[in-house]
């Protein structure tokens, strides 16, 4: 297929697009096919250098922009995703490999948020606190924060941005994106977009300065361009998503510069089914959180913890319906499971499953074969695999998030024990019990519940909407980003005192002088 004949030919039509040859440039690929769909150009430190100064000129009269203005804007950003919704998730299926609805989800949660920000926009509210001193006021309100940094990952190459970028966008801050190599035409289109409407919109004339320059990409190499990014006190955010391993190294990176970080990084998500739990309702949860998006979500549900009473019935049933998923082709009608992202990612399954092998598991269907079976195919295709967990022993290797369909089922006589056992990885990003006792279901609530920054009753681990803040606990990096308040990182906070007295008491009744 020509990549001028793709659907979204138009979105990546952009001059650091260059030919597949050129020097200094990444090259995306179909993870389904092995077909080059272009070519990215490497940008340097000096070009990173010159966004931030644009990106910094610009922010500071769209700051001063009110703030429904700007959401003005961003409902445009949002619309404009909307017109381009298939398109964009034509692109994120080719370049990601997700297939096509769950590339269209991503696209809409993209439109979810810029509608979110839109009303946001009119809510950047602060509280007002009544003062001990006569004749003061005290409050507080929200500024902008400047110009912030996003970092994000291949598996969800234009949504994670859009969840940073609409709501910092109508806090008043311009950005700097610096998205996975592995995905960087999904960038190019979703930059294009937002610079479209900035091109077209007449809202915000700044008289210094270019629009579009709120919205910066940078494609650069972690060496070079992100290690700048994570060391630039000019960025006083950087939001990055991706590995614990990275997540680690950019906290403390900022954290030397005493910068804020807002950090979502790797889970390793378990689903608990009580002797109680609808299993039908069970197979099509964990189905989903499973297999879905060939197991590549951070949210995705690795772990199942089964009641002694039902595991046989859920690890059968579920290995029946593994069995007739069907694999292929992410743009095809019907396919569930699409390719992993690169051949490394089908290394580390297959190194995986064989020491879970190693250490005493039983692969109840997938596996190595599985794997094998796509040897000569130019997709890096595999087959999502159960894994049985002897009663009583745990396992090294699904304590590691493999980002890849392993799914481990562990069996269990005791609530407490399993929800232990659940908190019991160093992540803690989702979480799910499947249960028709209420007692069940809120003790996996309560404060000696589950410890995930996600709790969901009968419903899977990953699949979350954006009205909730989104993000997890320990090694998952604490931020929280998305809906509910999770604006407030994008801003900083002023406590107001106001005096309209004709006297200067001091507070905690310090007489002085
Ligand atoms: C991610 O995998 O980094 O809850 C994000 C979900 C999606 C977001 C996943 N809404 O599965």
């Amino acid at each position: 297929m020509n990549v001028q004949t793709l659907p979204f030919a138009h979105l990546i039509d952009h001059p650091l697009v260059v030919d597949p040859s050129s020097d200094n440039c990444v090259v995306s690929t179909n993870p389904a096919t092995g077909q080059t769909l272009g070519a990215v150009k490497i940008q340097s430190t000096a070009d990173y250098e010159d966004l931030v100064k644009r990106a910094q000129l610009v922010q500071k009269e769209w700051r001063m922009l009110p703030a429904p203005k700007r959401g003005e804007i961003v409902r445009r950003i949002g619309n404009a995703f909307r017109e381009e919704e298939q398109a964009l998730g034509a692109l994120v299926t080719m370049e990601m490999g997700k297939i096509y609805p769950e590339g269209v989800g991503e696209v809409v949660e993209c439109i979810d948020i810029a509608d979110f920000a839109v009303g946001l926009s009119r809510q950047l509210y602060g509280l007002t606190m009544t003062s001990e001193r006569p004749q003061h006021r005290m409050y507080e309100q929200w500024h902008p924060l400047g110009t912030i940094g996003i970092i994000t990952a291949f598996n969800f190459p234009v949504a994670v941005w859009a969840w940073n970028a609409m709501l910092a966008a109508v806090c008043g801050n311009s950005m700097i994106w610096k998205p996975s190599l592995v995905t960087p035409l999904c960038a190019v289109a979703m930059t294009n977009v937002a610079h479209r409407v900035m091109k077209e919109q007449d809202i915000f004339k700044p008289t210094q300065g270019d629009p579009c320059d709120l919205f910066g990409l940078i494609i650069g190499t972690d060496d070079q361009v992100g290690e700048t990014m994570i060391a630039d006190r000019r960025l006083p955010l950087i939001s990055a998503t991706g590995s614990c391993r990275m997540g680690r190294h950019v906290g403390t990176q900022v954290a030397k510069r005493l910068g804020r970080s807002l950090l979502e990084l790797g889970g390793n998500n378990a689903i608990i089914i009580t002797e109680s739990a609808d299993l039908d309702l069970v197979l099509r949860g964990v189905l989903f959180g499973a297999v879905g998006t060939a197991g590549q979500r951070c949210t995705s549900t690795r772990r199942l913890f089964c009641h002694s009473s039902v595991v046989d019935e859920v690890a059968s049933r579920l290995v029946k319906a593994y069995e007739q998923v069907p694999i292929g082709d992410p743009m095809a009608d019907g396919t569930l499971v699409g390719p992993l992202i690169n051949e490394q990612s089908v290394a580390n399954m297959r190194a995986a499953i064989t020491s879970a092998g190693e250490q005493g598991c039983d692969i109840l269907c997938g596996g190595v074969e599985g794997i094998d079976r796509y040897a000569d195919d130019a997709g890096h295709y595999v087959t999502p695999t159960i894994v049985r967990v002897p009663a009583g022993s745990d396992p090294a290797i699904a304590r590691d998030e493999t980002f890849a369909p392993v799914l481990y089922i562990y069996e269990y006589s005791d609530l407490d024990e399993a929800i232990e056992a659940q908190n019991s990885v160093d992540q803690g990003l989702s979480s799910a019990i499947f249960t028709d006792s209420m007692r069940q279901a809120e003790r996996f609530l309560s404060h000696n519940g589950s410890d995930c920054g996600i709790a969901n009753v009968n419903i899977g681990t990953s699949g979350a909407e954006i009205g909730g803040a989104f993000g997890g606990e320990k090694d998952t990096g604490g931020g929280r980003e998305s809906g509910s308040d999770s604006w407030r990182q994008y801003m900083r906070r002023q406590t107001c005192t106001l005096n309209w007295g004709d006297d200067v008491p001091l507070a905690q009744g310090i007489e002085f002088g």
